[in-house]
């Protein structure tokens, strides 16, 4: 597969242009025109408190209970922030939860990843990011398809993702923020790619991220926005939406659920970093569509 996105490893960090739609597939009537009119200029859609209280509360103590697993813990699903053993995240709880694997096909999201892809999509990730009080430490300035194509060969920008609020999330307790339009430009990092790289950048991501210029060039056509909402509500980002956090140093935990949508005609190839692939449980090579739940 020829690479369109040349990125890493290379001399100089630029921008260039996105070489793929934003929307990949006509109204089927799950969005309003004005949705995805948005979500075509912003990359991104918020939809506060989407989910019922009862269905949050049945995910989050699935999740909950994952955090304190001995074999999750043992195991290199769950990753420790970079300070502290507190645990950061867990991968691949669709597989874990039950309820996380009702939600990839909840009928209220994947008619409107559907519409969004254009046809049949799989799922390429999850994870929980619990993103404890006090000690949740934050996620650095990146686009998810800058990791996701040169360590996981997605060859398109063909996929999005939810990030669904298991607890309320507000100004104060490290809410994501993401930059509107940031989706429409592609950023070439400077840094060589070291194997196993994962085993630092879900701690804390230092190759494959912006500069401060190529930030500003972004910020100053698109501004931050950090949609807020009770728990249950859930903001669907593009894949190449700039975004990041910073940690939380309040008592209130941000525990949010994420999950990624590739379409299964962007199924992934070898790595353009030329490194061998992610394992399984960070870039899913099981490319069966899924079926909305009847
Ligand atoms: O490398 C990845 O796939 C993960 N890294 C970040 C910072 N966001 C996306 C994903 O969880
Ligand atoms: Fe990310």
């Amino acid at each position: 597969m020829t690479d369109l996105y040349p990125s890493r490893n290379g001399a100089s960090a630029a921008l260039s242009e996105r070489r793929d739609p934003t929307l990949h597939g006509a109204s089927r009537g799950a969005l309003s025109i004005e949705e995805r009119a948005r979500y075509q200029r912003d990359g991104f859609l918020f939809f506060p408190e989407l989910l019922a209280k009862g269905e949050v509360a049945t995910l989050l103590k699935e999740l909950d209970a994952l955090a304190c697993d001995p074999a999750i813990l043992a195991s290199e699903l769950a990753v420790r922030e970079p300070k502290t053993d507190t645990v950061r995240s867990v991968f691949a709880v669709h597989r874990a939860s039950p309820a996380v694997a009702r939600l990839a096909r909840h009928p209220k999201l994947l008619k409107v990843v559907q519409e969004l892809l254009g046809g049949a999509v799989y799922v390429h990730q999850s994870r929980v990011n619990y993103k404890s009080g006090f000690d949740g430490e934050g996620f650095d300035w990146h686009s998810d398809f800058e990791t996701w194509h040169v360590e996981d060969g997605m060859p398109r920008m063909r996929a999005l993702s939810l990030s669904l609020s298991l607890t309320d999330n507000n100004p104060l307790n490290g809410p994501l923020m993401v930059i509107p339009g940031s989706h429409k430009h592609f950023l070439s990092t400077v840094g060589i790619t070291p194997p196993e790289h994962y085993k630092e950048s879900l701690r804390r991501q230092e190759i494959g991220v912006p500069t401060h210029d190529q930030l500003r060039f972004l910020v100053e056509r698109g501004g931050i926005q950090a949609p807020v909402g009770a728990a249950g509500s859930a903001l669907l980002f593009e894949c190449n939406v700039m975004h990041g956090s910073t940690g939380n140093i309040t008592p209130w935990p941000r525990t949010n659920v994420f999950l990624v949508w590739n379409s299964v005609d962007n199924a992934l190839q070898e790595p353009y970093a030329g490194l061998p692939p992610r394992p399984e449980h960070i870039a899913s090579r099981d490319f069966t569509p899924l079926r909305p739940l009847s």
